[in-house]
């Protein structure tokens, strides 16, 4: 008997890989956390439903977005802040369900930052076409604590830049369960994503869904 060349033995993408220094993909990091993490995102989203945003500079951004958490990050005309209001509902924006505190302090300590309590999380929806021009996050008051993303549904092409924005970035896949963790030199890197591409994903359908965990004070 032959091996089948084709067989899958388990998946290529290595577990982990370090795109600069403080800046880690654990690659499916979320996978195990997935059956109780996807309901708890549902529940999320009907009480601060997404919704597109305008910038300072009077665009409305592609990706629609909302928050959960003590703080949450949001843009008008007047700036960017975060605020414990969401201010489409006016009441406190819904609470960080536990799971999704464990999974972003999970992540943060295999990525060598234990401790880590995040106080807010940005949740970004994008459909196809739906894109994030380069950008550093830079409304934080505390840039050493890291901050951790997770991304779901359909894959991205994440844009991994440097300290200037006319640094060429550097492209990296991003899949279902994948979880980025940034600190260190890396915290206040230009990042974006490129346009997401059309599909369909087996559990979230036509989207991508990113949660960026952050300590805001
Ligand atoms: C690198 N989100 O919400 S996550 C954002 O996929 C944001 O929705 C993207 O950029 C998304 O601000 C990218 C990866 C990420 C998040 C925060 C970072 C990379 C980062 C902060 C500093 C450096
Ligand atoms: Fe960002």
């Amino acid at each position: 008997m032959t091996a089948d060349p084709f067989e899958t033995v388990g998946d290529a993408r290595p577990p982990r890989q370090t795109m600069a220094e403080g800046a880690v993909i654990l690659r499916g990091f979320a996978r195990p956390f997935e059956a109780e993490l996807i309901p708890a995102l549902r529940a999320i989203v009907k009480q601060s439903p997404f919704r597109h945003l305008i910038t300072p500079g009077g665009h409305r951004m592609s990706v629609a977005m909302t928050n959960c958490g003590r703080l949450g990050w949001v843009s008008d005309p007047t700036g960017y802040r975060y605020d414990g209001i969401d201010p489409e509902s006016g009441a406190p924006w819904p609470p960080m369900p536990p799971v999704l505190c464990r999974l972003a302090s999970d992540a943060a300590g295999e990525a060598g930052f234990s401790g880590f309590a995040p106080e807010a999380c940005l949740i970004n929806r994008y459909v196809p076409g739906a894109k994030l021009s380069l950008h550093q996050d830079k409304d934080e008051l505390d840039f050493g604590a890291p901050i951790v993303s997770v991304s779901l549904g359909l894959p991205a092409t994440f844009l991994f830049g440097g300290l200037k924005r006319s640094d060429t970035p550097r492209r990296y896949r991003l899949e279902h369960g994948d979880v980025v963790v940034w600190g260190g030199a890396s915290r206040l890197v230009y990042h974006g994503v490129a346009p997401l591409a059309d599909g369909e994903h087996g559990v979230l359908g036509r989207q991508r869904i990113n949660l960026t965990f952050r300590k805001v004070r």
